[in-house]
């Protein structure tokens, strides 16, 4: 299959509070380096550069004001005579009477951001903006390709960095920015979708990618997650949340415990696919997490590297159009051999 990449991510490198100091991130640029490695060694098929893509596919999914902020949230941010990542230090939690966006740049940081997990430096935006780039034009080129006589498993993947499903329609956080998911799975809607899916298996709850499809039964969303009693994001992810309003039915969360391994894993993922066939889902969109792995440093599953290529085959079972759309992994030396993985398997070269 196509995998779509930018070099532009490198623009993007920010810090991150662990261990009580400033480290650099998890989230690093090594990690799409890695993969892409990886893509090529594996001759997994063609790479492309992405094109870039209109505004309005970042406006169409998120509010207009919180695009001009990411935009220019640095530029604030250093007019004020600061030149490290800019990070927010206090939210608009509940209790408080939040009345609207701050004038300053370090209120501004708190009202769009649900965590400090989300760093903006001198090339944040740039990375950003590429890494929707990347999904978009993965997208596109999975609608033009012609449509085959198989079993409509066809895949395309866009190698994003940074990630985006827990950036939601107001606010970024947990090393996103902006939805890149989600941004493709409404464009996939414009193009004439009546029904997508959007497949969440990365180890972390996709809270944004949720809270953009709350209301909306024409985008399914199904994730399988850690607990949140437990993991990141902690506010969001319990199955009890099944969507609000026309999209009541519409959000399908799985949660996991602490520690799940693939035998556990593997009826839970049939059950999500089998809802999602059951949608009429005519284009399927798969964050790919692969911080399920036994290795990752922040995630507690315990998925082994010959279990994405299972996780490949499963999802390629559903018989749909498919983008691939990378989330996390932060065990950068296996990061490119589980993702690969797991393309290989949707491929049938597992
Ligand atoms: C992003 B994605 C690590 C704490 C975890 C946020 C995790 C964000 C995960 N010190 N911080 O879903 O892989
Ligand atoms: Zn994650």
């Amino acid at each position: 299959m196509l995998t779509v990449h930018s070099p532009a991510h490198h623009l993007h490198h920010g810090v991150e509070l662990k261990d009580g100091t400033v480290k650099p991130s998890f989230e690093s640029p090594d990690r799409a380096d890695t993969v892409l490695a990886r893509v090529r060694a594996s001759g997994l098929g063609p790479v492309a550069e992405a094109i870039a893509q209109p505004r309005e596919a970042l406006t169409d999914v998120h509010a207009p004001r919180y695009v001009d902020f990411l935009e220019t949230a640095w530029a604030q941010w250093t007019a004020t005579g600061r030149q490290h990542d800019a990070l927010p230090l206090v939210w608009p939690v509940r209790g408080l009477p939040v009345t609207d966006e701050p004038q300053h740049i370090d209120g501004k940081l708190g009202f769009y951001a649900m965590d400090a997990g989300a760093p903006i430096g001198a090339g944040t935006w740039a990375a950003v903006r590429a890494s929707a780039d990347v999904a978009l034009t993965a997208l596109d080129a999975l609608l033009d390709a012609p449509a085959g006589t198989g079993t409509g498993a066809r895949g395309s993947f866009a190698l994003c960095r940074p990630p985006g499903h827990h950036a939601a329609r107001a606010y970024a956080g947990g090393y996103c920015y902006l939805n890149n998911a989600a941004i493709a799975a409404q464009r996939a809607v414009r193009r004439g979708a009546r029904r997508v899916a959007v497949l969440d298996v990365d180890f972390h709850h996709g809270n944004g990618t949720q809270d953009i499809f709350y209301e909306r039964a024409d985008v399914l969303f199904a994730s399988l997650h850690g607990d949140p009693a437990r993991c990141y994001p902690y506010f969001a992810g319990q199955a009890g949340e099944t969507g609000a309003g026309a999209g009541l039915g519409f959000n399908a969360n799985y949660p996991l415990p602490w520690g799940t391994d693939w035998a556990a894993y593997v009826p839970v993922l049939d059950e999500a696919l089998r809802r999602i066939r059951a949608h009429g889902t005519e284009l399927l969109v798969v964050s790919l997490g692969v911080d399920t792995f036994e290795g990752d440093p922040i995630s507690h599953f315990r998925l082994r590297s010959e279990d994405f290529l299972r996780l490949g085959e499963r999802i390629a079972a559903a018989g749909l159009p498919t983008l691939f759309v990378m989330e996390g992994g932060y065990m950068v030396d296996e990061i490119g051999l589980n993702a690969v993985n797991t393309l290989l398997g949707f491929e049938g070269r597992g």
